[in-house]
């Protein structure tokens, strides 16, 4: 994280970064996401319940290289620097938003505006596989309320929120944001579903989600990389403790 682009991140609590994913990088997560979204749609069109999206579960088990984006050169080292060395993921969406009249989701933060002197306690990456156009159904923040303690307006469109900022993006761009900013993905009013996938990250003490802990159980003997490890919960970090004691 350059000195510049830490200033960005704290003053307005998100940072984009261009050709975060390139070349065969981007083909192949391109290429599996697409595999792994027919099955996942066909699951969603008939399970009767009425949501905006769908994921395609367990991602992390498909292919190397969502491994490889959980801990990725040119992101990493950002999230690192945002979350501290106790990062840990507690989890990941590999996510389809197809065109519709209404967004799927409302202006919201994740979390309380709760403060650390240093850290951003839960951020989340996103990497956009495809271009996402202004009427793509852009993931959008108001810049400069991660700390705001206001409550945040409600409005009938997402459209109407003063000062927002749409992510328009190139593929392969990566956008990391400090989720207590208050934050919605737009009206996909576009002919192209969205697809992103969306890595949520957390100091240790923050609880996986429990798919990302049946995930890491059953990579456990794959996966030797000492951050991987402890990015999964897998691992000791250094002043904490590991969901999965190790038996002696
Ligand atoms: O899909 C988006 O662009 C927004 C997602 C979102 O609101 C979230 O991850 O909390």
């Amino acid at each position: 994280m350059t000195p510049e682009q830490e200033v960005l991140f704290r003053k307005n609590g998100y940072l984009m970064v261009e050709d975060a994913i390139v070349g065969d990088d981007l083909k192949r997560v391109q290429e599996t996401f697409l595999k792994g979204q027919a099955a996942a749609q066909e699951k969603w069109e008939g399970d009767g319940r009425s949501r905006g999206f769908f994921d395609i579960p367990n991602v992390l088990e498909l292919d190397d290289i969502y491994l490889d984006l959980m801990s990725y050169p040119s992101t990493f080292p950002i999230m690192e620097k945002v979350i501290g060395p106790d990062i840990q993921l507690i989890g990941i969406q590999a996510r389809t938003y197809p065109p519709a009249p209404e967004a799927y989701i409302r202006w919201h933060r994740d979390c309380p505006p709760f403060d650390h002197p240093q850290y951003a306690l839960k951020s989340k990456l996103f990497y956009y596989l495809f271009d996402v156009e202004e009427n793509g159904g852009c993931t959008s923040f108001v810049p400069d309320t991660h700390r705001s303690v206001e409550d945040i307006p409600k409005f009938d469109t997402p459209e109407e929120m003063p000062g927002h900022i749409k992510m328009t993006a190139k593929a392969g761009t990566a956008v990391i944001f400090d989720t207590r900013l208050w934050h919605t993905a737009m009206t996909n009013t576009s002919q192209s579903s969205r697809i992103c996938l969306i890595y949520n990250y957390a100091p240790f003490w923050f609880k996986q989600y429990a798919s990302t802990i049946e995930q890491a159980l059953r990579l456990d003997e794959k996966v030797s990389d000492p951050m991987d490890r402890q990015l999964l919960g897998l691992e000791r970090v250094s002043g904490g403790n590991p969901y999965v004691p190790k038996v002696a």
